[in-house]
């Protein structure tokens, strides 16, 4: 790259489940000062959509397709030969592998959740998949005390959470500021890819007690009001108008009781404390990533995206769900017993809990939008997206910006800002050709043209197109809204328009067709064959 400007390093940092209104600068009550100070000297794109889910939002931000295309269309689960197989197929490209060819040192610090073999080395291995360093864990969720599946590169380094005070986000933390230190004393000249994908806030509801403290009493007005609140913000801010977005609220889920009836408010109030405390920290580690980077004088050269990968999660932790889907360790550090589920009254955050904020917060930090992760109305799949990289995007510090898009144009931005081209074939495969486009020209403010976004996660479909929305529920009717002033998902428009609904479920089938999507009952039946089932509605 002689004579040419210096190549950017880029820190794409990812949280896990949460919310498109929790953080501050998407007008939240989480005090996020770090993510709010790149939106400040960066820009916040407004209509950002993730994948719906952990896995299949991770395979698409690594590969700049659709999961389906890539073989992770609902977890990390074999489900071979009818369904996926749960692992990153070797026939495409990761966003670390491209980078890699081009002459970036790769890093992973964090959750990866894109291998169905967490035991035995092997081809989805994020090692194996372009990062030269990783440091993180392979399984999608799990405590934050004592995780399962913590590697370094290819060994299982579990013991080192034994230590007294070692908690996975400082980890993840701790673990990214190292590989940029050790980056800029060994190679500095060389441009550097950390993906920093912190677990935060998925459940299990563990925090530090201090961080908690800060959040005391801050939701006791309940979600019926904080919604009201947030949704004024968003509008203050600009983030949703009249003309972008509309500016309503979806009407309380029905599911969630109104505040003034909530039997055990206090106990709510403490777990939505935990949650907050949970994104804090991620945030207080975003901002000694970027006092790093600012010590080293390279934090102007680097593009910092930050963004969630899948809406907040309405899943109420029952005893029997956590033990069907999370094999936890039974006991604390200490000896304690571990207390499994959302026991009403039983005070969330320490090492011997393992709770949710479960559905009516998850409503709140979804706001103004409807549904959860899973589905693919907006609360599902809705992401803020903030990026910061002065010396590149020159949009106006602070700004926003409106074109729809969504995790498959992640690999492209990223490689047109460091001036790497997607590869043809991989190990002389010829790969798919990238899904996605490049995000650059709309943050540098220059017009882009409109593309058709798709979904689909476990049956939830939908497809943006133009001013349209055609969403359904898995086994429902298509609903059809005028996205542009109606966010909220409100006034479904499907029989007053069926010319519009069937041209756009002919490019949703198209599109289905052409990605390789699974029918559900194809994945229904395969699990009921194996005794289990997609989680419950
Ligand atoms: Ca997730």
């Amino acid at each position: 790259m002689s004579g040419s400007a210096r190549r950017p390093d880029i820190v794409l940092v990812l949280a896990d489940d949460m919310g498109f209104s929790d953080i501050g600068c998407f007008g939240g009550e989480v005090e996020t000062p770090h993510i709010d100070r790149l939106a400040a000297e960066g820009v916040r794109l407004t209509q950002f959509y993730n994948t719906a889910r952990c896995s299949p939002s991770r395979a698409s931000l690594m590969t700049g397709l659709h999961p389906h295309q890539v073989g992770v269309g609902i977890l990390n689960f074999d489900d071979t030969p009818d369904g996926y197989p749960g692992d990153l197929t070797e026939g495409c490209v990761t966003v670390a592998e491209a980078l890699k060819a081009t002459g970036y040192a790769t890093y992973l610090s964090g959750k990866w959740h894109l291998s169905s073999d967490m035991e035995t080395p092997n081809g989805s291995w994020p090692t194996r998949r372009g990062f030269d360093r990783f440091f993180g864990t392979l399984e999608g969720a799990g405590s934050f005390y004592r995780p399962r599946t913590l590697m370094r590169q290819e060994t299982n380094v579990e013991e080192e959470a034994e230590a007294p005070g070692w908690f996975y986000t400082d980890a993840i933390s701790d673990n990214a500021v190292s590989f940029i230190e050790e980056h800029d004393a060994e190679h500095g000249e060389d441009p550097f890819f950390l993906y920093l994908a912190y677990t935060a806030p998925h459940w299990p509801l563990h925090a530090h007690e201090d961080d908690v403290a800060r959040y005391r009493g801050r939701f006791d007005a309940g979600w019926d009001t904080l919604r009201e609140e947030r949704l004024a913000r968003l509008e203050k801010e600009g983030i949703l108008t009249d003309e972008h977005g509309g500016t309503g609220l979806a009407e309380r889920d029905p599911r969630v009781p109104a505040w003034s009836q909530n039997p055990d408010p206090e106990w709510d109030a403490r777990r939505m404390e935990v949650y907050a405390a949970q994104v804090d920290r991620m945030d207080q580690g975003v901002g000694r990533v970027l006092a790093t980077l600012e010590r080293l004088g390279r934090l102007d050269d680097t593009l910092v995206v930050f963004l969630s990968d899948n809406g907040g999660c309405a899943e109420e932790l029952d005893r029997d769900f956590v033990t069907a889907f999370v094999p936890l360790q039974d006991r604390t550090r200490e000896g304690e017993p571990v207390t499994p589920g959302n026991v009403p009254g039983l005070v969330p955050g320490s090492e011997a809990t393992y709770m949710s904020y479960g559905r009516s917060w998850a409503h709140l930090s979804n706001t103004p939008f409807r549904e959860y992760k899973h589905w693919v109305h907006e609360g599902g799949i809705a992401t803020p997206l903030v990026a910061r990289w002065p010396r590149g995007l020159g949009a106006e510090p602070g700004s926003l910006h409106r074109s729809p898009h969504q995790l498959v144009d992640v690999l492209p931005t990223l490689l047109e800002a460091a001036g790497a081209s997607y590869p043809t074939q991989r190990d002389g495969v010829a790969v798919p050709p990238v899904e996605g486009r490049s995000m650059l020209p709309g943050l540098h403010s220059e017009t882009t043209d409109e593309a058709d976004l798709f979904w689909e996660h476990e049956g939830n479909s939908a497809v943006r197109s133009g001013r349209w929305k055609l969403v359904r529920k898995h086994g429902q009717d298509w609903e059809l809204y005028a996205i542009e002033r109606d966010r909220a998902e409100q006034h479904d428009l499907a029989t007053e328009h069926p010319d519009v609904v069937d041209d756009l479920v002919s490019r949703y089938d198209a599109w289905a067709e052409r990605c390789g999507v699974i029918p559900r009952q194809v994945v229904l039946d395969l699990y009921a064959r194996r005794g289990k089932g997609l989680p419950p509605e």
